[in-house]
């Protein structure tokens, strides 16, 4: 009887101390979890502001094939020659294309290399107006008579 009770005891005991075993592992395991929470929201806290930092790069990076479309004054394929070469010229520019009808002229440059304005000058200065430089009197006056984009009546004849 005296045995039975003690092994009993015995058995009560070891529910207890498991019992409580258990209770640590579990709370070991929650603040682990939490931990592991923590954790992880301070990674992706730092993901996003490595992301963050990319876009940025990216989106400031200099681009080697820059494309670009510009408004440049002129009439016939006499201008087109002269507004690409003069484009063409400018160191970087790789490729320009001058439509005569729309008087658009499509770029792609490095633009690492020289940027808008540039171009623009350069073109200015061989006499064509652009859409933010104007050629000066000299410049326009040097384009052959048949390129006198200011002379309404060129325009027309061009027509
Ligand atoms: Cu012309």
């Amino acid at each position: 009887m005296s045995h039975l009770s003690q092994s009993r005891d015995f058995k009560k005991i070891l529910n207890l101390l498991s019992l409580t075993n258990k209770t640590t592992i579990m709370n070991f395991t929650k603040k682990n979890h939490e931990l592991n929470k923590s954790n992880r929201s301070v990674v992706s806290k730092k993901l996003l502001v490595i992301t963050f930092f990319f876009i940025c790069v990216t989106a400031f990076a200099q681009n080697k094939n820059a494309k670009a479309s510009l408004e440049v004054d002129g009439v016939c394929m006499m201008c087109k020659a002269r507004i690409e070469k003069a484009a063409i010229k400018t160191q970087g520019v790789k490729t320009a294309d001058w439509n005569v009808d729309s008087h658009e002229l499509k770029l792609i440059y490095d633009d690492r290399k020289t940027d808008l304005q540039t171009i623009q000058k350069n073109i200015a200065e061989v006499g064509h107006d652009t859409q933010e430089f104007t050629a000066t009197d000299e410049a326009y006056n040097s384009v052959d008579a048949c390129c006198k984009y200011r002379d309404e009546q060129v325009v027309k004849d061009h027509k």
